[in-house]
């Protein structure tokens, strides 16, 4: 957002302001107090003109100003109406060098999954890319999925909506107790780096929010209808929040996902490019492979797609 913008937003905040008082603090002309209210008001800041000034009395948009203003951690906010894919867009950036940059869009035409399955995003849902920078060695780059779904899960609790993990990043709500699951939610992350220094990762989270549920694929749920529709600003900005929590403590990640894992006690089949482990899921380790009892033993799996058994 334009600096002037974001400093009178600054000012707004603590309560009305006049036209005037803001020229002068800003060093801008009263004309361009006005000029810059109006280009507000059209990006959704709801600002009311009376005796004591200028009000801000909501911010009803969806959009990258919106999501940035009041947001809690270090991210700029690219918005776009429709998009093919926030991930390419995300993965575009990050190769042009940016960084701390979350690309946003009400609906996707051509969402991915993983291994090129096709993802449904139509308006009304999240989907978000968020681009980052870290040091870390890319044997630790799971933890940034894994962080990515403890945060999703996390603001989908917050939002009353009972959010488990399904292994490694499906955010499921649960269907009765015997592991079964609608999905929510689903993370891809991609990444580039040499062999002992990650240069990017692209995290693509997608959750189903104001939708319904019947124009999504079968075995899918909404927020919509698990818990009634949410404020999306909000949602992504505290995903948003979440997120960067995580991602500055990854030593907490493990912890958190443990503590939200449907997968765990359930037997699973996972299927890897190795073959197929078939088991109890009992643990996850410190990078977020999944330990499964075997008949031959304790098998840990780093990656694949893990299906939960009826128990036996
Ligand atoms: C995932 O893949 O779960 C990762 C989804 C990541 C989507 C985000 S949205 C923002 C960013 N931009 C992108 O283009 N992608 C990311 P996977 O585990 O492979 O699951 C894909 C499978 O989930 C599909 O084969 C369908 O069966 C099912 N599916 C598709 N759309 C769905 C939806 N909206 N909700 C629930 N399930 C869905």
């Amino acid at each position: 957002m334009n600096e002037t913008r974001r400093s009178i937003l600054e000012a707004l905040s603590d309560g009305p302001v006049s036209g005037p008082a803001l020229a002068e603090s800003l060093d801008i002309s009263r004309a361009a107090v006005w000029k810059h209210i109006d280009g507000l008001r059209d990006e959704g800041f709801e600002i009311e003109s009376g005796p004591d000034g200028y009000e801000l009395v909501a911010v009803t948009a969806y959009n990258g100003a919106a999501i940035e203003y009041e947001l809690e951690a270090p991210f700029t906010v690219e918005y776009h109406d429709s998009i093919e894919s926030t991930n390419d867009r995300a993965r575009e950036l990050a190769s042009e060098g940016a960084s701390d940059v979350a690309v946003l869009a009400d609906e996707q035409v051509g969402g991915r999954g993983r291994l090129e399955r096709a993802w449904t995003a139509p308006s009304g849902g999240v989907w978000v890319s968020v681009v980052t920078r870290p040091s870390i060695p890319p044997a630790q780059a799971p933890l940034y999925t894994l962080a990515a779904s403890v945060a999703t899960a996390a603001t989908a609790r917050e939002a009353g909506v009972d959010a488990r993990i399904k292994w490694p990043n499906d955010v499921v709500v649960p269907d009765g107790n015997d592991g079964d699951y609608r999905k929510l939610a689903g993370i891809l992350t991609e990444m580039e780096g040499q062999t002992d220094r990650v240069e990017w990762i692209a995290v693509g989270i997608g959750v189903n929010a104001n939708i319904d549920a019947d124009t999504l694929p079968e075995g899918a749920t909404s927020i919509r209808e698990e818990a009634g529709d949410v404020d999306r600003r909000r949602f992504v900005q505290r995903l948003l929040e979440e997120f960067d929590e995580y991602r500055n403590d990854l030593e907490s990640v493990v912890p958190a996902w443990r503590d939200l894992a449907l997968t765990l006690g359930q037997r699973v089949r996972v299927d890897r490019p190795a073959g197929e482990v078939v088991g109890e899921a009992v643990d996850v380790t410190e990078s977020g492979a999944l330990v499964v009892e075997t008949d031959d033993g304790s098998e840990t799996v780093s990656a694949g797609d893990c299906e939960h058994l009826r128990p036996v």
